[in-house]
């Protein structure tokens, strides 16, 4: 039986036969791979930037706040960030030059709220945890979704600012439409936390793919693809390739993977190399995951190189790097 080592190895044998160039994530000033011993309050969340998130995260769990407020609070320093062109305000918009925004959140009691396509609006995360507390719905997508949104009293304004405005001319061009590997086209926050109480709950924001088909949606918003929690196991969070993660329902996976005994890091990887054979092995994109267990150890892995997350536990904030299977 081919064990999942060999099919690895023959995996970067393979790639760099195809001369395939797996860029760095140029905001990587990461240590090696995750702590992995199990202590809380914590806080994780994909990519360099979720460190800043991560600070927000904290002050909200180290004053003995909720794993939910947490979540949201941090994830929207993100979302009000111009400079990050991939989530919220400043994200970069899809072929029309509409910025659309996906994103979901889940608590510890299994219930989940999100939005997808929503225009306008640049706090995507806490119109997805308004649907989760007063309507009778998980998802609202569009127009439906801008609607209730300003109905909850958020404010319309123009998300497109004059620099993701620019690069969108420029790749107008052209109109070459080429997911890349790792690169700021497509980094989504992804966060998870657990609160003093031990409660996990989690949050998963984006302007999705740059320059995507109008009408787009990814794994973001959508519950076991972007995001998942067990209150009784842990949770995991995706970033990269949705239609990749759609296709195999990742976080939903590594929760299950880690409900029948694996570490998060094991979990994470399995779900990977779910993508990869799937795939026959040719993976020329980039699915990246984070995950933490009930006892608040962690996990991450990615099918390239350069993804890395930020952990903030014990004290300490900071980005590591991920393995990577390719
Ligand atoms: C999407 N998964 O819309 C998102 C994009 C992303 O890192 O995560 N990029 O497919």
């Amino acid at each position: 039986m081919k064990t999942r080592r060999d099919f690895i190895s023959k995996m970067a044998l393979g790639t760099v036969a195809a001369g395939l160039s797996l860029p760095a994530c140029s905001e990587d000033t990461s240590t090696n791979q995750a702590p992995a011993q199990g202590k809380i309050p914590l806080a994780i969340s994909t990519w360099p930037f979720g460190t800043k998130a991560n600070d927000e995260a904290w002050k909200i769990l180290a004053g003995g706040g909720s794993a939910l407020d947490a979540v949201e609070q941090g994830v929207r320093v993100i979302e009000a960030d111009p400079s990050n062109q991939s989530v919220g305000y400043g994200g970069l918009p899809d072929r029309d030059g509409h910025v659309t925004l996906d994103a979901c959140i889940m608590d510890s009691n299994g219930n989940c709220g999100s939005v997808a396509a929503l225009e306008h609006i640049m706090h995507p995360i806490s119109v997805a945890r308004r649907v989760m507390e007063r309507t009778p719905h998980v998802m609202l997508v569009g127009e439906g979704a801008l609607d209730f949104a300003l109905t909850e009293g958020f404010q319309k304004q123009n998300l497109l600012t004059p620099e993701a405005k620019a690069r969108w001319e420029e790749w107008a061009k052209t109109a070459q439409y080429k997911p890349r590997v790792n690169a700021e086209l497509h980094d989504t926050i992804g966060m998870l936390a657990i609160d003093e109480a031990g409660n996990i709950a989690g949050s998963c924001t984006t302007s999705g793919m740059a320059f995507k088909m109008r009408g787009r949606v990814g794994d973001s918003p959508i519950i076991g693809a972007g995001l998942y929690v067990d209150n009784e196991v842990g949770g995991a969070a995706a970033t990269g390739l949705g239609e990749e993660v759609l296709k195999s329902l990742s976080t939903f996976l590594v929760v299950e993977l880690m409900r029948q005994g694996a570490s998060p890091q094991e979990a994470c990887e399995q779900a990977l190399d779910r993508i990869i054979q799937r795939n026959g092995g040719k993976v020329d994109f980039q699915v990246g995951l984070i995950a933490v267990n009930k006892a608040g150890v962690t996990g991450a892995a990615s099918i390239q190189g350069g993804f890395s997350f930020s952990l903030y536990q014990n004290g300490d904030n900071s980005v590591h790097k991920a393995k990577h299977l390719v």
